[in-house]
C-alpha cells in the first residue's frame, strides 16, 4: 500500500479514517478539494489520492479491493472525459461510491456525467452534479451517510446546515 500513501491526509483529525476520496489526476484536485475541504469541517477523517483508472490501473483495484478492510466506510471519486474511474472502482467494491463529473476542457464535463451516471444496473455509483457543487455535495452525502451511525457527526452536520440557513437574509441588499 506504501505507493498510494501520501502526507496530504487529514491528520488533524484523530477519528478513525472513513473515507476515501480519489480523483484521476492532479488536475481534478481543483475540483475535489472541495468535497475535502467540507469532509474537513466537519471532521471526518479521510484520504486523498490519486488513482487513475486508466493511467494507474493496478493501483485502482488495489485502492478499491482493500478500502473496505482498511476501514473506510464512503468513496468519493472524481473523474473527467472519459471517466471510468468511479464506475471501475464501484465494480471492485461494495462501498457506497459516490461519483464527481469533473468538468472537462471540451465538453464542459458533460462527456464525465454521462459517463458517470449511465452505470448499468447492478453496480451503483451515486453521480452528483459536475464540478464544485457536485464535489461539495458528494462531501456532505458522505457525511450523511455516516451520521446514520454517529451522533455526534449528525449534530455537527445539523448544525452545519443551520449555520447556512442562518446567513440567507430576508430581502436581497443593494
Ligand atoms: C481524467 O482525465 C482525469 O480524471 C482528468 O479529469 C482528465 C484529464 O487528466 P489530465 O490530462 O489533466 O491528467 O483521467
Amino acid at each position: 500500500m506504501s505507493d498510494i500513501l501520501s502526507e496530504t491526509d487529514n491528520l488533524q483529525d484523530t477519528s478513525p479514517l472513513r473515507v476515501g476520496v480519489i480523483m484521476g489526476s492532479q488536475s481534478d484536485w481543483e475540483t475535489m478539494r472541495h468535497a475535502c475541504d467540507v469532509l474537513d469541517e466537519l471532521g471526518i477523517a479521510h484520504e486523498r489520492r490519486i488513482v487513475s483508472a486508466h493511467r494507474t490501473p493496478d493501483r485502482l483495484v488495489e485502492y478499491s479491493k482493500t478500502a473496505k478492510k482498511r476501514g473506510l466506510h464512503v468513496i468519493i471519486a472524481g473523474a473527467g472525459g472519459a471517466a471510468h474511474l468511479p464506475g471501475m472502482c464501484a465494480a471492485w467494491t461494495t462501498l457506497p461510491v459516490l461519483g464527481v463529473p469533473v468538468e472537462s476542457r471540451a465538453l464542459s464535463g458533460q462527456d464525465s456525467l454521462l459517463s458517470i451516471v449511465q452505470m448499468p444496473g447492478g453496480v451503483p455509483v451515486g453521480t452528483l452534479a459536475i464540478g464544485k457543487a457536485g464535489a461539495t455535495n458528494a462531501g456532505l452525502l458522505a457525511a450523511s451517510i455516516l451520521a446514520l451511525s454517529d451522533s455526534s457527526l449528525g449534530a455537527r452536520l445539523e448544525a452545519w446546515r443551520a449555520t447556512r440557513t442562518a446567513a440567507v437574509a430576508d430581502a436581497p441588499s443593494e
